[in-house]
C-alpha cells in the first residue's frame, strides 16, 4: 500500500488545520499518508524575521526571499528518505491543475508544496531545484484568478491527489464512474435521493422505473446536455 509523505512550507501553518478534517484526515489516521507542517518563518533571521524584500528592476508589491525558501527545503529533501521528490510550487502563473495532472502526482512518493505569498518567490529557487537530479518542480495554478497566497491552492490540490491514493475513499467505484465524467471532459448528469418529492418537486420518473438501460440513456443524455450547456465539447 502506497503512503505518500507531504511536507508544507508555509508562514501561515494555522491554514493547515483542516487537513485534520473528513477524508484527509482519515487518510492520515489510517496510515496512508503523512503530512507535516514547516513553518517557513523559522528560517527567517534579524529581528523581523523578513522572508521578503522588494522587487529587483521596480515594481508594485514584494518578492520572497530565495534564502529561507532554500533552508526549508533543503532541509526537507534532508529529512525524507524518498528516491524522487516533487516540489510544487504554488503561482498563478504555474501549469494549470487538472485532474490528470493530480492523477499524476497520487503515484508520487514524496511531494513538498511551497507556499508563496505577495508576488511570488524569487524565480531562482525554482531554478535551482531543477538542477537536482532527484527532484522534480512543477509551478501549479488551480485557476485563472489571483489568490493571495499558495496556502488554499494547496488545500485544493491535495485534496484532488489524496482522493486518489487507493484505500482513501470508502467507495472506490465513485473513482470508476468519474473517469468516464472527468470535468476536463463530460460532466456528471444531476442526483437524486429521497425523498421523491420536495416543496413540490419530483424526481424524474425514469429514475424510480428500475429499467436500468433507460436509467443509463437518461444519466449519458443530461450528462451531454450539461456539458454542451458549459460550451465544451462531448466524447466522441
Ligand atoms: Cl497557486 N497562487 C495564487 N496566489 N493565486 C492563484 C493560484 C496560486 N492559483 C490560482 N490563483
Amino acid at each position: 500500500m502506497s503512503n505518500i509523505s507531504f511536507d508544507l512550507i508555509t508562514i501561515f501553518p494555522d491554514y493547515f488545520a483542516p487537513l485534520k478534517l473528513s477524508l484527509i484526515g482519515k487518510a492520515e489516521e489510517n496510515g496512508l499518508i503523512d503530512i507535516r507542517i514547516h513553518d517557513l518563518r523559522e528560517q527567517a533571521h534579524g529581528v523581523h524575521k523578513s522572508v521578503d524584500d522588494t522587487p529587483y528592476g521596480g515594481g508594485a508589491g514584494m518578492v520572497m526571499s530565495p534564502e529561507p525558501w532554500g533552508k526549508a527545503i533543503d532541509q526537507v529533501l534532508a529529512g525524507s528518505a524518498a528516491a524522487i521528490h516533487d516540489l510544487i510550487i504554488l503561482t498563478p502563473a504555474g501549469e494549470k491543475l487538472t485532474q490528470k495532472l493530480a492523477e499524476e502526482l497520487s503515484h508520487s512518493e514524496h511531494l513538498i508544496f511551497a507556499c508563496g505569498r505577495y508576488e511570488g518567490i524569487d524565480f531562482r529557487v525554482t531554478e535551482y531545484y531543477q538542477t537536482l537530479p532527484n527532484v522534480r518542480v512543477r509551478e501549479l495554478s488551480i485557476g485563472d484568478y489571483v489568490l493571495g497566497g499558495g496556502e488554499v491552492a494547496t488545500l485544493v490540490t491535495m485534496e484532488a491527489i489524496i482522493r486518489l491514493i487507493p484505500g482513501v475513499l470508502g467507495n472506490p467505484e465513485s473513482l470508476t464512474e468519474e473517469s468516464h465524467s472527468l470535468p476536463d471532459d463530460v460532466v456528471e448528469y444531476p442526483n437524486f435521493t429521497k425523498p421523491a418529492t420536495w416543496r413540490g418537486l419530483e424526481v424524474p420518473e425514469v429514475l424510480l422505473s428500475g429499467n436500468h438501460a433507460l436509467i443509463k440513456a437518461w444519466r449519458a443524455d443530461q450528462a451531454a446536455q450539461r456539458t454542451a450547456k458549459l460550451g465544451r465539447l462531448t466524447r466522441e
